[in-house]
């Protein structure tokens, strides 16, 4: 079979063989003369092979295929923070119709942050009064009503992407603060927060309440949101001493538990004991400690999403001269955002413990759609072809040239995207 050159797909197909199963995702896709059948167990497999013939035929009849495909990891996500700038329904709507494209099925929403607190919940009003009527840099705030979550839960499910929410704790809570003061740590400042400092707010983990506090947010979180994880952040709690975080996550964990839920959390929760079926999310892993803590979350038992920030954070500017973004973990091209292999990147760390892959964007310096689109394309699409397709099948020179062909599409569809001087665009 031919596929013509323009017209091939992101994320490149597997390539099963006759033997091989489809799983939860697979499935077979033939076209003949324009004809097309699709073989798959799920309504899962079933949107992704039209989301393949969609692409095949984006530009005329789709040519005579037979593809049996299947994803390499089941957990394929993209990470938006509304909490540094808002993003509305629309424009959450719109990202997921991108997300559904490439294959990706996970959205995870970072709910809350010291700029703004970005869920209504009946029992803490004032969350979304005031902790959501700011954002970073003097940026409008906003809030979702919880019919507004509903609203996104169900535009993604019908397009099998779960969402994930993360309330951000015992840090990155000023927004909270500013809502509830009581909630604080002895000594914090009760300010709305417009910087982009991190690591100086923390709830009080010695108090009571602040465990009645998240029992209820967690029980309104996961009655909006069905999936199977509630995200609990606990990145950067630099305000925290070592022996409250652990006392923190131990308490925390029957709260998620009780909800139903499993347990996520950024690497810095496997320094505390985890519960069964938590999935640990990797970002620090040039700097040499998300690496420790990346084995000891496997020898918990956990699962690992691997979102390195030196090759998938989306906020990472592409070079020097990119106007937006940050450059801690350096400049992130879309090259890097494709040639890695997740099971490659902590010594210790196999295949079989890897969930999957997400790709984080933090908005401290992105506030409009045009912006969050040039931020996030193309590398959103290295990063769902290295989560979806097998490494042995994966190749630079074949994916830019498929870039190419995503670029015509984009132009078509008035997105803004980064013309990387890696790809040959038409
Ligand atoms: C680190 S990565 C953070 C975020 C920032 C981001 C900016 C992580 C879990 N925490 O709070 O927004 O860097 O790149």
């Amino acid at each position: 079979m031919i596929v013509r050159p323009g017209a091939a797909v992101i994320p490149a197909p597997a390539r099963l063989g006759p033997e091989d199963e489809l799983g939860a995702e697979g499935y077979r896709l033939e076209v003949r003369d324009g004809r097309a059948r699709v073989d798959a167990e799920t309504d899962a497999g079933r949107f992704y092979a039209e989301r393949t013939l969609s692409r095949l035929s984006a530009d005329g009849p789709a040519p005579d295929v037979a593809i049996a495909d299947r994803p390499r990891f089941a957990w394929r996500g993209f990470m938006l923070d509304v909490a540094r700038h808002f993003f509305g329904v629309a424009d959450v709507c719109r990202l997921i119709d991108r997300l559904a494209d490439y294959k990706l099925n996970v959205l995870h929403l970072h709910l809350s942050d010291d700029q703004g607190w970005r869920i209504a919940i009946d029992a803490w009003p004032r969350l979304a009064e005031h902790g959501g009527s700011g954002a970073a840099s003097g940026g409008a705030g906003g809030c979702y009503s919880q019919d507004d979550l509903r609203a996104i839960v169900r535009y993604a499910a019908e397009r099998h992407v779960t969402v994930v929410p993360e309330i951000d704790t015992p840090g990155h809570v000023q927004a909270a603060l500013a809502s509830y003061p009581e909630l604080g740590a002895p000594g914090s400042s009760s300010a709305l927060y417009g910087g982009v400092e991190v690591g100086f707010s923390s709830l009080d983990v010695h108090a009571e309440l602040t465990y009645r506090f998240l029992d209820d947010v967690f029980g309104e979180l996961a009655a909006l949101a069905p999936g199977e994880f509630l995200h609990v952040g606990g990145d950067e709690a630099h305000s925290t001493s070592r022996a409250d975080y652990r006392a923190f996550v131990e308490r925390v964990r029957p709260l998620v538990a009780a909800r139903g839920k499993r347990l996520a959390g950024w690497e810095e929760i496997a320094s505390a004991p985890l519960p069964g079926g938590a999935v640990v999310q990797l970002w620090n892993t040039a700097g040499g400690e998300g690496a420790e803590l990346a084995r000891a979350a496997v020898e918990q038992g956990a699962q690992l999403v691997m979102s390195p920030a030196d090759r998938v954070y989306l906020d990472m500017k592409y070079d020097a001269g990119t106007p937006l973004g940050q450059d801690w973990a350096g400049h992130v091209e879309v090259r890097d955002s494709y040639d890695w292999d997740p099971a490659k990147l902590v010594a210790g760390v196999p295949e079989e413990a890897i969930a999957g892959v997400e790709a984080p964007l933090w908005t401290e310096t992105i506030a409009t759609m045009q912006e969050l689109e040039t931020m996030v394309f193309p590398r959103l699409c290295a990063v769902a072809e290295v989560a979806w397709t097998p490494q042995a099948r994966r190749n630079w020179g074949d994916f830019r040239a498929r870039l190419a062909g995503e670029g015509v599409l984009w132009d078509a569809a008035g997105m803004a995207y980064h013309r990387s001087p890696q790809v040959d665009w038409r």
